[in-house]
């Protein structure tokens, strides 16, 4: 539910603002918090976020996980205040406010990057890949045993597979019957579910401290300059491997089509903004990568496309109660196009592969 005028200024007013809010909105195109753009009497801009507590039960240690790391990032980026991405505090000094509607947050707001909500172009992806390996490296050396897991097992792909079965047997709201075909995607590709999970039980592949959701409207970019500018949203920076930042890069920004698109034929993989996203992520990240990270990479992105269908579609069996809707078949839309972009994928593995480990290699 929407916040009223009145209630998202009393609640802006929470926090050590630069001067009196008069001025709140709705603001940007995320699937899970409630976001507000919060201007003040003198100028000042700020992000005021509904957390959702939902998705996030511990408040308290989420807050504990952001506070670690924006200090963190800050203390390694040669970057300007304000381009940094920063929790205001409460006049009390806590990082969240929590009022009858619920648990707040505040971020300054960063205004010299916008959010791509659209297909990009392939210079604009480069530069996300820029910013989320660039992200990647700022993030090494973190001590991961400071980070709770606010999703436990949020991509394990495993356990993901296990929530969906369990979605079809309960087929809460009769959708079963509707989507047959996606139910027989899903588990035509079983197999793709175990492959990351298990090399990195193994050791085989390195766990690193990760964003886990670098969807290309969670970095922030200079479009006049080419640069980017904040990666934000890192309610999930956890344990994980570096596919997944890599993988989610590619699944949300390589697509020809929106990632609701409901006219399939506007949805395919794009290898020009493949190589594009790939050159950015690796140039910055490459040179830390393991030999077996760097063969693996491009799966990354065929595991996040179809994993992120995945849930798609158990929302949708489960009556859209996770990622925010705006029409009743949203989250099975959804979920269409990112199978039909991991079937491109899956004809492009050769090119994705090579080009991953020539760009992870220095080589162009
Ligand atoms: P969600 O978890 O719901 O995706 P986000 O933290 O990604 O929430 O915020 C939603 C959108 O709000 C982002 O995609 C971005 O466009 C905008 N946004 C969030 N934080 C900032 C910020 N500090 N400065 C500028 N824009 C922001
Ligand atoms: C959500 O919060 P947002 O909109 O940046 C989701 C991601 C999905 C993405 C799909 C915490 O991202 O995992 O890949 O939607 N975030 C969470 O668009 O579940
Ligand atoms: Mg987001």
């Amino acid at each position: 539910m929407d916040l009223k005028f009145d209630r998202l200024i009393q609640t802006a007013k929470n926090f050590k603002v630069g001067s009196e809010p008069v001025f709140g909105k709705r603001y940007g195109c995320g699937h899970i918090n409630d976001t507000y753009l919060i201007d003040c009497r003198g100028g000042e801009k700020y992000i005021l976020q509904r957390i959702n507590d939902r998705v996030f039960p511990d408040v308290g240690k989420l807050m504990e996980n952001i506070v670690g790391v924006t200090e963190y990032v800050a203390a390694g980026s040669v970057k300007r205040s304000d381009e940094i991405l920063t929790v205001i505090r409460s006049a009390a000094g806590c990082p969240f406010v929590r009022t009858d509607e619920g648990y707040f947050r505040m971020y300054n707001f960063i205004s010299a990057g916008v959010s791509i909500e659209s297909v990009p172009t392939a210079e604009q992806l480069y530069v996300s890949g820029r910013g989320f390996g660039e992200f990647q490296r700022l993030l090494d050396g973190y001590p991961a045993e400071r980070l709770y897991d606010s999703i436990p097992d949020f991509h394990n792909t495993v356990k993901r597979l296990e929530k969906f079965e369990a979605a079809v047997t309960a087929d809460k709201c009769g959708r079963v019957k509707d989507v047959g075909g996606e139910i027989d995607f899903v588990r035509s590709r079983a197999v793709y579910a175990d492959a990351v999970v298990s090399a990195l039980r193994s050791g085989e592949l390195p766990v690193r401290v990760t964003h886990n959701d670098t969807k290309l409207n969670n970095v922030l970019i200079d479009v006049s300059a080419m640069r980017p500018v904040a990666v934000i949203d890192l309610d999930t920076v956890m344990r994980g491997s570096i596919l997944y930042d890599f993988g989610d890069g590619v699944r949300s920004g390589a697509s020809t089509g929106a990632e609701d698109e409901r006219d399939l034929s506007k949805v395919s993989f794009s290898r020009e903004l493949y190589a594009a996203f790939t050159k950015g992520f690796a140039g910055e990240a490459g040179r830390r990568m393991t030999e077996k990270e760097k063969s693996m990479l491009y799966f990354g992105a065929i595991l996040m496309t179809y994993e992120c269908g995945m849930r798609f579609l158990t929302d949708y069996l489960e009556g859209d109660i996770y990622f925010k809707v705006r029409r009743s078949t949203h989250n099975l839309d959804r979920a269409r196009t990112q199978f039909k972009l991991v079937e491109d994928m899956e004809k492009e593995r050769v090119y994705m592969r090579d080009a991953a480990q020539t760009y992870a290699n220095g080589s162009n």
